[in-house]
């Protein structure tokens, strides 16, 4: 029977006793909703609680549990900003309670639901014991805010894990599952059903055997070498965890910094990795890359909230879908509802393109099982729910329907035409378009308040964005379902206005036109790409260009070329490849030439066509430093952003970078374009705007917005803050 002992600091921490005839188990329970994060409070709540019952003799074995959703999800990420630099120890404040917890004269038994990461695992691995529910996870995520574990993390693992695994927990910071944790030794058992009475009975159970103090630790792996490892090799698994570091985290300083001090725990001893450890914790805390990256943490969460949509708007129900056209997206589309255990209808005009896209669908899927991505049951289950049809007879039983054909405005007006006669009343219709007006895609049916855009991304099972298009008419409730919807199909869920490219592409086609133009003006395509990969862009934009097709962006200049404004520059190349029939990787030639495996191969060719093409243009040919061709690209990318701002197409700048963290392969600790060109400075981003503007005319007038913000000295965040504060 559960006795309330005290509560610690606003009741965040609570103490409660569990008596037995002689073996009382104290309860130490964190309430610290959300997530139950490690703040200053909690960390000296848990203390007192520590303190109280070691001085209890009548107390025989503790638990320590979390009260809500989930156990410990870290330290408390807000904090991190208020850390000045005479507290970069801030961790010290968390590792002196874990060795407090350690050095208990009786058993602490740490209970595990939901998510134990960061600094609540590293408070578990300081018990005695832990237990966890089947479905709960265990992980050192650090290194994806930038940081490494700063509270013993990094020396507590690998004497519980092993070295190999410990590294790549720590320098990739993907979690575990409970079950896996069991067989690593990182947790002593599962719990099936009540967690609490679980992990007293537990305590009970263990409350005579010795004491095993994890920083003392370091048992033998089936009778074969200890946990620490051997030098020779633990030598090659940290070169391997570099190697991988290098390439699929390129550019980011925290991994490594994660491996050099896992490292350090085979070498030195614990207090002395300890210092390392926070050591590098306050190198990575202060460092660009760290704000960049708790931005874009704090950011996508922030996306989810749209100032003039009420949390309490009602949501409309969505069980059922229908998608019409089974291309490249259509297919990628019903994939991700049916992964979602979303019904999905996919209508296609004829069977032989139907065919097509059901066989795309079938190798897509085969791909992830042959990866161990999904399983073949995954999979098998995923194709039930895909129902193709030729016809619209089933579409007035679905609550949404999404078109995703051809990018031609007429035939989109044609199906939601139909769409308008075939949904039910309350159905969403929403377009996969990428550029075209949704309000003029919604003036051709009676229910433009039901109309949105849903712009995925390709391939649409793979990138995690999803521009949600509100058009003038879109309903609250239908703008608020499609943001909920995001999440439970696992996209971040943007919400854009209405305008020719809605945000992400509209920014991309400066950020490609500067690309043409310096390549027109001198610069090698290579350079041009390599230039964008240095910076962490995860490909080139000419890389990129060949990858979506040359011909998507060729058709629409051809059908927008009336707007074109007379006596401004445009580039040409591109138009000229796709004259010759390059289209990129899907003609096997483009910008570059593509082999079997669709590896890019230079082709000097292509850039001996576009010297002469220049050349007969006029323009002159120089040579381009790489900072200038990353200046012209990226900082082309904010202009247009400030404008998509001040034109509230955008609401805040932080929409802007979560669009292009997701969606534009920009590396996410450089934050996103808008949080970049903060770092850099606003008045030397409008300087260096203001002289490209003199060197290359009008297409790079400084937007007002970005003027303005420069001049008062002011930020594109201070903006989102300010946005806040109005809306
Ligand atoms: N600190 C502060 N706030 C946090 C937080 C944290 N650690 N984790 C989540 N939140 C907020 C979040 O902003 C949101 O707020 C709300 O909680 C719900 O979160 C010493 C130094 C646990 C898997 O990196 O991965 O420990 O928007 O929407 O989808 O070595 O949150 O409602 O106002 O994400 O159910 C390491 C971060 C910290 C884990 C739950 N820990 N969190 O996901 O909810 S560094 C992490 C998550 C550290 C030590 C070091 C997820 C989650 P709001 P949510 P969810």
């Amino acid at each position: 029977m559960l006795e309330r002992e005290f509560s610690a600091m606003d009741d965040l921490v609570q103490l409660t006793r569990d008596k037995d005839k002689d073996k009382d188990v104290a309860i130490i329970t964190i309430n610290n909703p959300p997530v139950n994060a490690l703040s200053p409070s909690v960390v000296q709540g848990i203390a007192r609680a520590i303190e109280q019952v070691s001085k209890d003799d009548a107390i025989k074995a503790v638990v320590l549990i979390g009260a809500g959703r989930t156990f410990i999800a870290g330290a408390d990420i807000k904090e991190f900003g208020k850390i000045t630099s005479g507290k970069a120890q801030r961790g010290a404040g968390l590792l002196p309670l874990l060795l407090q917890i350690e050095d208990v004269r009786k058993p602490v038994v740490v209970a595990i639901h939901g998510s134990a990461f960061g600094g609540g695992l590293e408070l578990a691995m300081a018990g005695h014991y832990r237990v966890a529910v089947p479905n709960a996870q265990l992980g050192q995520p650090e290194v994806k805010l930038g940081i490494i574990p700063g509270a013993g993390g990094t020396q507590r693992l690998p004497r519980l894990v092993g070295v190999a695994k410990a590294v790549e927990m720590c320098a990739e910071g993907n979690p575990i599952t409970a079950q896996e944790a069991l067989k690593l030794g990182l947790v002593d058992q599962l719990i099936e059903g009540d967690l609490l009475a679980g992990a007293i009975a537990f305590s009970r159970d263990i409350a005579a055997k010795p004491l095993r103090k994890t920083r003392e630790r370091n048992e033998r792996v089936r009778n074969e070498k200890e946990k620490l490892g051997v030098p020779e090799q633990n030598a090659s698994i940290f070169a391997a965890a570099r190697e991988k570091a290098h390439t699929k985290q390129r550019g980011m300083m925290s991994p490594l910094a994660a491996i050099d001090v896992v490292e350090a725990a085979t070498r030195l001893s614990f207090e002395e990795g300890c210092q390392l450890e926070q050591k590098l914790f306050g190198e990575c805390l202060f460092s660009d890359q760290s704000k960049a990256l708790i931005h874009a943490f704090f950011g996508e969460r922030e996306v989810a909230k749209i100032p003039d949509i009420p949390k309490e708007t009602a949501l409309l129900p969505v069980d059922s879908v229908a998608v019409v056209g089974a291309g490249t997206m259509g297919g990628g589309i019903a994939m991700v509802f049916a992964n979602a255990g979303f019904p999905v209808l996919l209508k296609e005009a004829d069977q032989p393109a139907l065919d097509r896209g059901l066989a795309t669908i079938q190798k897509n899927y085969q791909s992830s099982v042959k990866r161990g991505r999904l399983t073949q049951q995954f999979v098998d289950e995923r194709l039930q729910l895909i129902k193709p049809t030729l016809s619209y007879n089933d579409f007035d039983k679905v609550d949404m329907a999404i078109e995703a054909v051809f990018e031609g405005m007429a035939l989109k007006k044609e199906i939601f035409g139909q769409l308008d006669r075939v949904c039910r009343p309350g159905a969403i219709l929403a377009s996969n378009t990428s550029t075209l007006d949704i309000d003029e895609i919604a003036s051709a049916t009676s229910r433009p308040d039901a109309v949105i855009g849903t712009h995925f991304f390709s391939p649409a099972n793979i990138m995690r964005l999803l521009e949600i298009v509100r058009g003038k008419a879109s309903s609250k409730e239908v703008i608020a379902t499609c943001m909920q919807l995001s999440k439970k199909l696992a996209k971040v869920g943007v919400l854009v206005g209405n305008c020719r490219g809605f945000v992400g592409n509209r920014m991309f086609g400066p950020y490609r036109r500067e690309a043409q133009f310096l390549v027109e003006e001198g610069a090698s395509i290579e350079s041009v790409d390599k230039a964008l990969f240095d910076f962490g862009m995860a490909m080139g934009p000419m890389a990129t260009g060949d990858l979506a097709g040359l011909d998507v962006g060729w058709r629409i200049r051809k059908e927008y070329r009336h707007l074109e404004k007379r006596g401004v520059r445009q580039p040409f190349a591109e138009d000229r490849l796709c004259e010759l029939g390059r289209y990129g990787q899907k003609t096997g030639a483009g910008w570059y030439k593509y082999d079997e495996n669709r590896r890019p191969i230079p082709d000097p060719e292509v850039n001996e066509m576009v010297r002469g093409w220049a050349r007969a243009a006029g323009i002159a040919q120089r040579n381009i430093s790489s900072e200038e061709i990353v200046e012209r690209c990226i900082y082309a990318l904010v202009n247009e952003g400030a404008r998509i701002l001040e034109e509230g197409i955008a609401g805040r700048a932080v929409d802007i970078d979560i669009i292009y963290l997701n969606g534009y392969g920009f590396p996410a600790y450089r934050g996103g374009p808008m949080w970049y060109a903060d770092t850099v400075g606003l008045d030397k981003v409008y300087r260096r705007i203001s002289e490209f503007h003199q060197q290359h005319g009008e297409l790079w007038e400084p937007a007002p917005l970005l003027k303005r913000l420069a001049e008062e000295g002011k930020t594109f965040a201070a903006l989102n803050r300010e946005s806040a504060v109005m809306a």
